[in-house]
């Protein structure tokens, strides 16, 4: 976001004053004791440390994790919850992807931000940590035909996920969530906001002023309930950041079967064995990121297994890269297809964001202090002398989900998961927040945003070249059904009758540029010009159950058609989830870690 361009200036200013006590983490292929493990993941990111924290339990089991990013340590945007939004795009932290030209977007490109540092993109997101629904995970395992994948399976990892912490400022938050459905004992520290946004309080009035939009207690997703506003829990802790990297890395980084190497860009999977038979991938080649050069190489080998967790963008590169993928992608680079897969960098699935800015009265909104360098500058004087601030607080406070009312559903079959699961989201920021367009020299904003979370466009990811430093083609195919762009016009819609409650009328004046619209036509518009991404790419290396024909990997994620091959992140799920996604990732790793170890 570009208020994020002050943010940035500020932070650069600010002295660097604190290290997180980790382990060693190597930094170059020449402090590699070994070139063989019993497990190699690629992508330190944040599926992929979950794995290297779980597999090395066993202190008998010995894995090396290439990451092609740059260390978190002393990072202070990545620290700094407020900061978050700063940390990308475009950035010594962010893979720099563009989109193609979206056609439902009028034409427009965007950035594509990916976290490219230790904890991946949960070192670079927004930080709002929840599950999604026990529909989202019960279709999962419907589609898989694995029983494991079902929400009864799995909230069982909730436990040794989740370590909820309560905000220390000793703010009463005991509306805000429900204690007993949280875990204390796990590895991540997630909370609620220990600071107030001016418009916490009207939020949370309007659920009491409309029925349509009620309050929800905990919108984490683990009482099978996501409908509704509630109160943001975000993966920090007392006015600091978790991430997979302070968490699940911090703890085991210490262990000497641990081995962790940055910088390492990993270019290709090499096979061993006949092409007569079912092709091993246990060869990694990798080479120094920094050079952005494929030379020189290095090459190291897993006895057991190589676990890919690159991301939704990474991994399918990866595999395309090793003539893992569709012959039609392959053959015009002239890569031979080793393991014709032909979904490999398909079914992309992604939450279409929309900022929906309203003119506000008064200066209790945030712009004032984020278009003044010294007062910024101040706040986060004050975050380093003692975490405190809003500075120390995620940038939302507020978000709530919803379905389309039963006349505009009727027109579709309905997307979602099951008859509880939301169409879309609302997000509350009482500032400019829009990620395209740059925060206006004066004015006082509310930005509510509108995110969809069931979208049946769908897109794709294709390598553009055998040179792995060159982006892939990233096409999102935003807003390419009608189903999507009318649920994006009744998301605005719904936020409009939101803000026309009696808790705004002293506060917001006017809607902001296309959002003063009122024809649906007007609306579809708006919704064309401003949309972007909640940052959510999903689904381009598909499970499917273990006879399909189609999908990329079976229910217990080996990739079909190789043996040595397993993939654990985001890429892997057939339906994005219909909420911020980190959660599953995180749950999923939790879960394949003890199917890897089953598997021994
Ligand atoms: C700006 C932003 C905001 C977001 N906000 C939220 C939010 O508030 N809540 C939420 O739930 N989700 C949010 N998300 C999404 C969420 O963070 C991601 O969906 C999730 O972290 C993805 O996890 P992953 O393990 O699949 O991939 P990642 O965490 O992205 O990990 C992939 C890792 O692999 C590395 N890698 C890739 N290619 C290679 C290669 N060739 N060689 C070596 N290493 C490689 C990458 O550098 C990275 O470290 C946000 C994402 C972004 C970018
Ligand atoms: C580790 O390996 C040794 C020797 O093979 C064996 O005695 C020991 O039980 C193993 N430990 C674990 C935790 O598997
Ligand atoms: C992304 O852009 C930043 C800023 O220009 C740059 O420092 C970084 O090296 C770029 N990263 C990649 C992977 O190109
Ligand atoms: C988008 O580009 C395509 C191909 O160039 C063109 O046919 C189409 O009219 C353009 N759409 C818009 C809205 O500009
Ligand atoms: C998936 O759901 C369909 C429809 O409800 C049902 O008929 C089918 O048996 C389910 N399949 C599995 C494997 O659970
Ligand atoms: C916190 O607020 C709740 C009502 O929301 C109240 O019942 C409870 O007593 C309060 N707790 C403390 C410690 O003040
Ligand atoms: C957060 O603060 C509390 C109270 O001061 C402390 O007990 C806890 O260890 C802190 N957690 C972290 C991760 O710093
Ligand atoms: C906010 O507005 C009030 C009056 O509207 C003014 O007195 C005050 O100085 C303003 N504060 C800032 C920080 O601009
Ligand atoms: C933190 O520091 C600020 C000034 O920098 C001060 O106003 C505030 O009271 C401090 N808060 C705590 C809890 O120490
Ligand atoms: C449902 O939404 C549509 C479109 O916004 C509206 O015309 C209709 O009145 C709504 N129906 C109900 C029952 O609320
Ligand atoms: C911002 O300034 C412009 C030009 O001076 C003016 O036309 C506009 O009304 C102002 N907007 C606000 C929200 O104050
Ligand atoms: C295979 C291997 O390197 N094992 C070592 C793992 O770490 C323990 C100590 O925690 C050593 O004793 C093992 O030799």
């Amino acid at each position: 976001m570009k208020s994020a361009t002050s943010l940035r200036s500020a932070f650069v200013a600010s002295a660097l004053f604190f290290s997180r006590a980790l382990g060693v983490t190597l930094t170059d292929a020449s402090q590699l004791t070994s070139t063989t493990y019993d497990y190699v993941i690629v992508g330190a990111g944040n599926a992929g440390l979950v794995l290297a924290n779980r597999l090395t339990e066993d202190a008998n089991t010995t894995v090396l994790v290439l990451e092609a990013g740059v260390s978190d340590e002393n990072v202070i945007p990545v620290i700094a919850p407020f900061l978050g939004p700063s940390v990308t795009p475009d950035t010594p932290w962010d893979w720099n992807y563009t989109t193609t030209a979206q056609p439902g977007l009028d034409n427009r490109t965007y950035p594509y931000p990916r976290g490219r540092l230790l904890g991946g993109s949960s070192s670079a997101n927004y930080m709002i940590h929840q599950y999604g629904t026990n529909e989202d995970w019960d279709r999962m395992a419907n589609v898989s035909a694995d029983a494991g994948w079902a929400w009864s399976n799995m909230k069982q990892y909730i436990e040794r996920h989740e370590k909820f912490i309560l905000p220390t400022n000793g703010q009463n938050v005991s509306s805000e969530y429900i204690a007993s459905l949280h875990s204390y004992t796990g590895e991540l520290d997630v909370s609620l906001p220990v600071w107030t946004q001016a418009t916490d309080a009207r939020v949370v009035a309007t659920t009491q002023q409309l029925a349509e939009f009620p309050y929800n207690q905990d919108i984490s997703g683990i009482n099978n309930d996501m409908l509704g506003i509630g109160w943001a829990q975000s993966s920090m802790v007392n006015g600091t950041r978790a991430s997979s990297s302070t968490s699940y890395l911090a703890s085991a980084n210490d262990r000497p079967n641990l081995t962790v190497l940055i910088n390492a860009m990993v270019t290709k999977l090499l096979p061993i064995g006949t092409p007569a038979g079912v092709r091993s991938f246990r060869n990694v080649q990798f080479s120094d990121a920094r050079t952005f050069s494929v030379t020189p190489s290095f090459q190291v080998q897993a006895t057991k297994e190589v676990i890919l967790a690159a991301g939704a963008v990474g991994t399918p590169q990866i595999l395309q890269l090793s003539g893992i993928g569709a012959s039609e992608d392959l053959a015009p680079l002239d890569i031979p297809v080793l393991v014709n897969s032909p979904q490999v960098g398909k079914n992309l699935q992604d939450h279409p964001l929309l900022p929906n800015i309203f003119n506000v009265a008064g200066n209790s909104s945030l712009d004032h202090i984020l278009r003044d360098p010294a007062q910024l500058g101040a706040a986060i004087a004050q975050w380093e002398t003692n975490r405190t601030g809003f500075i120390s607080n995620n940038v939302v406070n507020n978000i709530g989900f919803a379905r389309l009312n039963s006349t505009v559903l009727e027109q579709f079959t309905d997307p979602a998961a099951g008859p509880t699961t939301p169409h879309f989201e609302i997000i509350f920021a009482n500032f400019w927040l829009d990620p395209i367009v740059t925060l206006p020299s004066n004015g006082s904003y509310l930005t509510i945003l509108t995110a969809l979370v069931t979208p049946t466009s769908r897109g794709s990811i294709t390598i553009q070249s055998t040179n792995p430093f060159v982006a892939p083609l990233i096409n999102p195919n935003m807003l390419d059904t009608l189903f999507d762009i009318t649920t994006m016009v009744e998301s605005v819609k719904a936020i409009k009758r939101f803000a026309a409650a009696p808790a705004w009328g002293d506060y917001i004046t006017s809607a902001f540029g296309s959002l003063a619209g009122t024809s649906d036509a007007a609306l579809e518009e708006h919704a064309r010009q401003h949309t972007t991404t909640v940052f959510h790419p999903t689904s381009t290396a598909s499970m499917a159950a273990q006879d399909a024909l189609d999908g990329v990997v079976n229910p217990d994620l080996t990739v079909k058609g190789t043996s040595g091959l397993r993939i654990v992140d985001l890429s892997v799920f057939p339906f994005v989830p219909s909420c911020h996604p980190m959660g599953p990732v995180y749950i999923l790793a939790e879960r394949a870690a003890d199917l890897i170890k089953a598997a021994s």
